[in-house]
């Protein structure tokens, strides 16, 4: 076994839907796979998720973030992470903010998956002032995760479908970085032809991008962008840099829709990621 070390600890600021696989109920399992704990912030709670299927129940959670806010500051805990992902209301964007001011410290970091557009459309639930919202909560983060019509929104600009070329998919992202004033930036959802698709990472501390792409998966699988947070969070806590973490993000969604698609399931039931674990830790060289 190796030497044991303090286990490292993540702040999981996204919804619980009961049903669909995706934010908590893929975050957590990830993590914890990943040996890491796994502290659960519900921003709302769902029967399903909202993509692509309808009469789901929606139980806003906005009410609860500052009391669970103050107890967990009560008690001194310590994040090496928090990670925020799909927020419940427009005022939870603000609270969300103030959960990043009282638990950041000089040592952990602060990832925002800015959770509300793909296919070039903003999600049903949110309005078009959200993604100005959102760009503000982003400013606090050290790490944006957004998909090219997230980080289309975030910037005021006009969504462009695929395949891009480099020029454009280094431009959002050196915009984004100078813009957000955020020094690492991961956008998803970035191909050159209809063969590829994968990330992109930005370092603006070193003015590296690096591309990381793998065999593209016919149709459009719900939770991935989940699948893909949780695992490069898994990534850098486990001491892997930006790009060799964006990797194994890579490599692990793409290996759960690769499942999904072959047992031919629902695309809008979420992906088979639970049975990609051990290749997961693998690659993490946890196993
Ligand atoms: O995976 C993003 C996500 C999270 N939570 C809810 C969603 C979606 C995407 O549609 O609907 C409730």
């Amino acid at each position: 076994m190796k030497k044991i070390t303090r286990q490292k600890r993540v702040a999981a600021i996204h919804d619980i839907s009961g049903f669909g696989k995706c934010s908590l109920t893929v975050a957590l399992p990830i993590l914890s796979a990943a040996g890491i704990e796994a502290a659960a912030l519900p921003t709302a709670v769902l029967s399903t998720h909202t993509g692509g299927i309808s009469g789901f129940t929606y139980r806003d959670l906005t009410d609860d973030i500052r009391p669970f806010t103050e107890h967990w500051y009560s008690l001194g805990l310590h994040f090496d992470a928090i990670y925020s992902g799909f927020l419940g209301s427009f005022e939870q964007l603000d609270l969300v903010g103030e959960f990043f001011d009282k638990f950041k410290t000089d040592d952990n970091l602060i990832l925002v998956d800015p959770v509300m557009a793909d296919n070039g459309e903003m999600y049903k639930i949110f309005t078009p002032d959200f993604a100005a919202g959102m760009a503000n909560l982003c400013r606090k983060a050290d790490i944006l995760v957004p998909n090219i019509t997230e980080a289309a929104f975030l910037l005021g600009e006009t969504y462009k479908e695929g395949p891009y070329s480099k020029a454009f998919v280094e431009g959002l992202l050196k915009k984004l970085s100078e813009q957000l004033n955020v020094n690492k930036i991961v956008l998803t959802g970035v191909f050159f032809d209809e063969k590829e698709l994968g990330a992109a990472t930005y370092d603006r501390t070193t003015g590296v991008v690096d591309y990381i792409l793998a065999p593209r998966i016919p149709g459009y699988y719900h939770g991935t962008g989940d699948v893909f947070g949780s695992a490069l969070l898994s990534g850098l806590l486990n001491g892997f840099s930006l790009s060799d973490s964006a990797g194994i993000a890579v490599r692990y969604t793409t290996e759960s829709i690769k499942r999904t698609f072959e047992a031919k399931t629902d695309i809008r039931f979420g992906v088979d990621f639970e049975r990609s674990i051990p290749n997961f830790l693998k690659d993490l060289n946890l196993l």
